[in-house]
Formats: structure tokens, sequence, C-alpha cells
């Protein structure tokens, strides 16, 4: 693995839908604007211009009303379910259930994902997530949101010192701090707070601008973009206490709004 000076350099704070930006903070004493931010500057799309006035939603199935397919999980022991307890809309959602016991240790990972291959990078990813039963088994324990370019065209290969696919993950709540490091992906905070409990939290994400800002290209000629909406905790210690959630994810979107 080699050292990439530029993975130090990305920690953002990203108010969630309609908030704009609060806050830019990079170690390199920069001030640009939040890749991640939902403001509507420049004539792009929103999610609210998509759910009022609907273009084409490139995720199928967005609102689980049609069982799982085309969703998959990447674990077989920690995937999703559909569940009909909650629903955004219509009467059904995604649901990731951790249960894991005190003496858990490491990480897990719980799965929604989707894959897709669109021409371009798309603009935007929105949503919905609702949390419930939050026990926290470690200080890393949050809801993500993550995009992975396969083998985008404009960026390095490996052959080239560069890497198999390129990444931005989404903090949607739960950590204060990058859970690891990670050479190919990049770390947007669209809060550092626990997850609110009991109700559905939109959240917007402005996907090809922080490819843009934090890559310094949106990803061309990728092979697959597999999006990825996740329950999870890393860093956890045996015995620090169970890890417990009900994640919900509804209306999910992705596209240019
Ligand atoms: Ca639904």
């Amino acid at each position: 693995m080699r050292f990439n000076p530029s993975l130090q350099t990305v920690i953002r704070f990203v108010l969630p839908a309609g908030l704009g930006v609060l806050l830019v903070a990079c170690s390199g004493g920069e001030s640009r604007p939040n890749p991640g931010a939902s403001t509507n500057a420049g004539g792009s799309g929103s999610c609210e211009t998509s759910r009022g006035n609907p273009t084409p939603n490139l995720l199928a199935n967005a609102g689980f009303e049609q069982g799982r397919e085309p969703w998959i999980t990447l674990a077989p022991e920690s995937g999703f379910q559909i569940s009909t307890a909650q629903a955004h809309s219509g009467g059904s959602s995604a649901l990731l259930q951790m249960r894991d016991p005190a003496e858990a240790s490491g990480a897990k990972v719980y799965y929604l994902v989707q894959e897709i291959t669109p021409k371009e990078m798309p603009e935007l990813i929105c949503g919905y997530y609702r949390v419930e039963n939050w026990v926290k088994g470690s200080r890393h324990q949050y809801v993500q949101a993550v995009a992975i370019a396969f083998a985008p065209s404009n960026f390095p290969n490996q052959e080239a010192g560069g890497f198999p696919n390129y990444q931005i993950r989404f903090l949607l709540a739960g950590t204060d701090s990058p859970p690891f490091a990670i050479e190919n992906g990049k770390f947007v905070f669209v809060t550092r707070e626990e997850p609110v409990q009991g109700q559905w939290v939109p959240f917007e994400l402005r996907l090809r601008d922080s490819f843009q800002e934090l890559w310094g290209a949106a990803p061309e000629g990728f092979e697959k973009l597999r999006l990825l909406f996740e329950v999870r905790w890393d860093n956890k210690v045996a015995g620090a206490g169970p890890a417990q959630a009900d994640a919900y994810y509804d209306d999910l979107y992705t596209g240019d709004g």
C-alpha cells in the first residue's frame, strides 16, 4: 500500500438536504465549497425537483414495494429484509437489523446494495433513512451511503499505481470521526451526530460534485457503479457492549434530479 497525502485533507461537515453548508474543515487550511452540500448552485438538479417532477431514477424498486430484486447484499449473514413495520411511502421499506452481542469485535457491515451501469456519474443520491433501537457497541457505529465506481477510464488503474475502484463514503450519522483510513475512498460527513431515532430522515448527496471535489474528476467510462446503503460498526472491542440498530431505508433515488 502506498502513501497518498491527499487522504488526510478531507474531513467535511455537510448538513441534511435544504440546510446548506455549515462548516468546511480541511487540514490544509483551505476553504472550498462543500461537495456534499445540497444547495442548487449552477442550475443542477435536486431531489426536491425529482420527487415533485419525476426524472429517471436509475435505481429499480427504489421504494421496496416489489420485493427484494434487484437489491443485493454483499454478506448473506448481514443482509437486508423487506419490512412492512415502517414505510416512508407505500407499504414497505428495506430493514437492516443489527443484533450483535457484546463479545463481537472488529467490523461488521449490514448491506443494502444495488449496482447500475449509467453512462455518466449521477449527480445525486437521495432518500430517507429511519433508525430505531440504537444501541452503540463501538464509537464507530454509523449509517452510511457509499458510491463505488469500478475501473473508471479517466482514473489510474492498478497497473498505473491507482486502484481497481474509487469511492465516496457519505457518513450519514453515528460517527464524529473517520472510522478508518482507506486509500481509494474519501469520507464526507453528512452529520457527526448520533442518528435521530423514530423518524424518517431525508438525505441528499451531491455525488458527482463530491467526486469532482475530492478526487479531482467525476469518473467516466466506469464498468459499474455500486451504491451501498449500510448500518455498520468498525473498531469494536469485545466486551464493549452489544451493537444494535434497526435501520430502514425507503424511497431511494439516484439520477440528475
Ligand atoms: Ca416504500
